[in-house]
Formats: structure tokens, sequence, C-alpha cells
């Protein structure tokens, strides 16, 4: 049997690593479609050109008020629009948020996250997550909140509170996403990136793969986020987890060589942005994860609950940090 070989692509190595904001998508593509030991290198070498390869930083997340959202995201459990059985619940108190986020502190999380099932806050809601924020930096963790859409003056009142970061995903391409929500458009994220960027909040952004996208779509994801005037400072990668009673309940499964090249990709094109591989870890093996490390992520959800799914256990996430010689980032 003979096998065709096609030419090996040339690598333009002194390139690598430059901060650059007018990324083609062509040239996006083309990162996509190198051989993956290609691209692993390449993501490596960028890697190593801005961060210690050894250290993980670990974030943890708490659902602050779930569910019955009037978004209709096609992933979501928490969308009013759909059945996924979800309980939804009120705003929690400060004190218990905060009781949450000193429990995270202990199993070593460096960042306690908080997201909200809203479309927008409302400016009384707004005062409480505020407090929550005031709460966590005073323990001496980062803080970062996801509470949907903000305006300039909300963006604003959130970074007088001390806000780290803000999480708030283009999700996918701009084509694809009319297929996935309807009740906003990229237009809106857009929107709500500028006001956090300009409040000067640090930016996490990233987006979902295997919702059912074309390889396509992930070159469009990727671009958005690589072209934005700044480089969102922490990029999440989710693997979508399909949720019961969802539109995306029952989407085609990606290869997870397809997750492990958007990670890759993420990280030639955002050099010094944190790659966070998020949601999804409990159904990767800890072969995947390793290649995940090795293309360049260098994050990850920390503790056994997401928002509304779980997640590895802390202490099996530590059993595989040892086995691969890796360490926690320090706070
Ligand atoms: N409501 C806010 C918003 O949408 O911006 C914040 C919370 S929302 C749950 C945060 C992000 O979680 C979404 O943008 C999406 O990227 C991710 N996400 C939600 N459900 C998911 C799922 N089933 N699988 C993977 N990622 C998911
Ligand atoms: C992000 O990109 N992933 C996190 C965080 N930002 C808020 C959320 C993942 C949610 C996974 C599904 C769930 O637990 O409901
Ligand atoms: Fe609401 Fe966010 Fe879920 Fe969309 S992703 S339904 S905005 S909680």
């Amino acid at each position: 049997m003979s096998v065709t070989v096609e030419a090996r692509p040339v690598v333009k190595l002194p390139q690598l690593g430059a901060m650059r904001h007018d990324w083609s998508r062509d040239e996006v593509r083309g990162l996509f479609a190198l051989p993956l030991p290609e691209l692993m290198f390449q993501a490596q070498t960028v890697h190593r050109m801005h961060f210690d390869p050894r250290e993980v930083q670990v974030s943890t997340l708490l659902s602050i008020k779930t569910g019955g959202c009037p978004e209709d995201c096609g992933y979501c459990s928490q969308s009013a629009h759909h059945d996924s059985g979800l309980q939804a619940s009120k705003l929690m108190e400060v004190e218990k948020v905060l009781a949450e986020a000193r429990a995270a502190k202990s199993t070593g999380a460096t960042r306690f996250c908080m997201g909200a099932a809203w479309r927008s806050p409302k400016d009384r809601d707004l005062e409480t997550v505020c407090a929550m924020i005031e709460g966590v930096k005073a323990l001496g963790m980062e803080s970062c909140v996801t509470l949907g859409m903000l305006s300039p003056a909300q963006a604003i009142r959130l970074k007088r509170s001390g806000l780290d970061y803000y999480n708030h995903n283009l999700d996918t391409s701009p084509e694809y996403y009319e297929k996935v929500i309807t009740t906003r458009t990229f237009g809106d994220r857009l929107d709500t990136l500028a006001n956090v960027r300009d409040a000067g909040i640090n930016v996490c952004a990233g987006g979902i793969v295997g919702m059912g996208e074309e390889a396509e779509d992930r070159v469009g994801m990727i671009t958005a986020l690589a072209t934005l005037p700044e480089h969102p400072q922490s990029v999440p990668i989710n693997m979508l987890v399909p949720i019961e009673g969802t539109p995306l309940k029952n989407v085609k499964k990606l290869d997870h060589f397809d997750f492990i090249r958007t990670i890759a990709v993420a990280r030639i094109t955002m050099p010094q942005s944190m790659v966070r591989l998020s949601a999804g870890r409990e159904k990767m093996s800890d072969e995947v994860q390793a290649m995940c490390f090795m293309a360049g992520a260098n994050s990850i959800f920390y503790g056994s609950k997401l928002l509304t799914t779980s997640n590895p256990d802390e202490d099996q996430d530590m059993a595989l940090f040892a086995r691969l010689g890796m360490v926690p980032m320090p706070g």
C-alpha cells in the first residue's frame, strides 16, 4: 500500500509569539490545518516564551443565581426556554457566597468566579454582587463575575468594587451564533466586552466547541477573539456539556483532537493570554487533558462543580498534576 504524504508545511518560526491583532481567517484556518505534531510544536514554543509550562492557574466557580434565565442559549441548562429539570433559585446571600469562597481558598484556588443566570443585572442586584466581590478581594483572592450584558455605567460600578475579571464569551463564530442563540446578537456580546475593557476590567472571553459547528466556525471564533482590540486576558475554551432538554443535547460528539487543536490555535494567536481548559473535563481522559496542557492551556476550573454540572474532584486534579509534574500557579 502506498501512502501519499504532502510536502512538510513551511513553519515561519521567527514570527511565532508576536502580539498581533490582525489575524486573518486564512491564517487561522492554516494553523488548524497543520499536522497535529507541527501545531503542538508551535503552540509549545509560544507557550514557553511567556509562561512557565509547569504552572496551571486554578479558579473555582459558583453559581450565585441559578436558572430561570430569559435568554435561549441552545446549550444551557439555565435557560427558561428549555426544560432541563433544573431547580431555579434566587440570588444567594453575600455571607453564603463568602463561605464558599473561603472553602475554595482552603483547597488552593486563587480566583473565585461567580456566575448569574441573567440577561443583564438589575442595578439593585449589582450592588449585592459588588459586596460579594469586595468580600472575595478581602480574602486575598482574585475575583471574576459573569452576569450577562453590562452597560458602561454597570461596568464602571463593578470596577469600583475591585473586580479583576469579567467573563463574557463570544461562544462561537458570528455565523453560527444565531443558530444557537436568538435572544441576543454577536454584536451585543462585542458591545459588553467593549464596556468591560473601557472600564479597565480584565476580559475573560472564549467559547464552546462541540456544539455541532463546522470546523470553519472554530476558525471564525478564534479569529474573532484574536482580533479584538486587546486579546482577552483569559480565554476559556469549553467543550459542550450536553444537557437533557436542550436543543443541543444530541449533537454529534467532537473528536478530542479537534478540541486540542482549538486550544493550540488559541495559544498561538493569543500568546500572552491565559488559555483555560474549561467545561467538559469530566469526559476527557487524563491523557487528553495532558495534551491540552501541552497545547498551551494553563488554567482550569477547579472544584467538583462548575455552575450546574459536575467537574473532576480537587484530589483527582492534584493527582493528575503530580503525575504530569505540574503545579498550581501561585496566586
Ligand atoms: N449568563 C451569563 C452569560 O451567558 O454570559 C453568564 C453565565 S453562562 C452559563 C457562561 C458561559 O458558560 C456561557 O457563555 C458558555 O460559554 C458556558 N456554558 C454554558 N452552558 C454550557 C454547557 N452546557 N457546556 C459548555 N459550556 C457552557
Ligand atoms: C466559562 O467559559 N465556562 C464556565 C464559566 N465561563 C462561567 C461555565 C461552564 C458551564 C458549564 C455548564 C454548567 O455547569 O452549567
Ligand atoms: Fe442565560 Fe447565560 Fe445560560 Fe445563556 S448561557 S441561558 S445567558 S445563563
